[in-house]
């Protein structure tokens, strides 16, 4: 990093998830609008994953990914960002864990360990979450998180039910 007081890109993951109306799509969409902030940029894209519903599992099978991104954005500005996609994307936001149509959580942002009350990071569950560290490990099998590498975590995860919806890791582009 430079000394001039101005800081560069800083490298951080994403999970992506949804299961409702057409969730391919709205994940999709989501990450070209964040490619296509000045401020952020989408450097890698995990396969996509069809799996079954984690915690409320009265529910459709979810799709999920995970993307890198760099980002000139402090993490809560990159929260501030991912909610206002969500938003923009008219989540039906009812019930915790419930159905919804897109849900971005910031996994990894940097080094850094967040314990605001909006943000956490580490993503406070995403080291038990197959259906997370799957295509996290696409990405960045060796990023290490809260002490073990993302393949160890997930070689301790259950991925029963988890399946490859699209291996073409362009999945996302028009
Ligand atoms: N927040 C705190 N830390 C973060 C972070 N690292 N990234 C706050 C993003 N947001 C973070 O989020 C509530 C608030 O969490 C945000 O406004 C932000 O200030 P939310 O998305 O409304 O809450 P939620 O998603 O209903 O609850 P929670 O516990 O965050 O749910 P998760 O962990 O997102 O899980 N099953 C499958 N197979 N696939 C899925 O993707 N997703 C969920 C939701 C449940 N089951 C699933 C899946
Ligand atoms: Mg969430």
């Amino acid at each position: 990093m430079s000394n001039t007081g101005i800081k560069g890109f800083q490298a951080a993951t994403l999970g992506l998830g949804g299961n409702i109306g057409d969730p391919v799509a709205a994940m999709a969409d989501a990450l070209r609008r964040l490619d296509q902030r000045h401020d952020c940029r989408v450097t890698s894209v995990s396969r996509l994953y069809r799996t079954p519903p984690w915690g409320k599992t009265d529910q459709a099978d979810f799709y999920n990914a995970c993307a890198a991104v760099e980002t000139l954005l402090e993490p809560q500005e990159l929260l501030a960002a991912c909610l206002e996609i969500e938003r923009t994307m008219k989540r039906v936001r009812v019930e915790r864990w419930g159905p919804r149509t897109i849900d971005i959580d910031i996994l990894t942002f940097a080094d850094r360990t967040i314990d605001a009350e909006h943000l956490k990071v580490p993503h406070p569950r995403m080291t038990e979450r197959a259906f997370v560290l799957l295509p996290l490990a696409d990405i960045d099998p060796e990023l290490v998180v809260k002490g073990k590498s993302v393949s160890t975590w997930l070689g301790l995860a259950d991925q029963t039910g988890i399946a490859v919806a699209n291996e073409n890791r362009a999945w996302w582009r028009r």
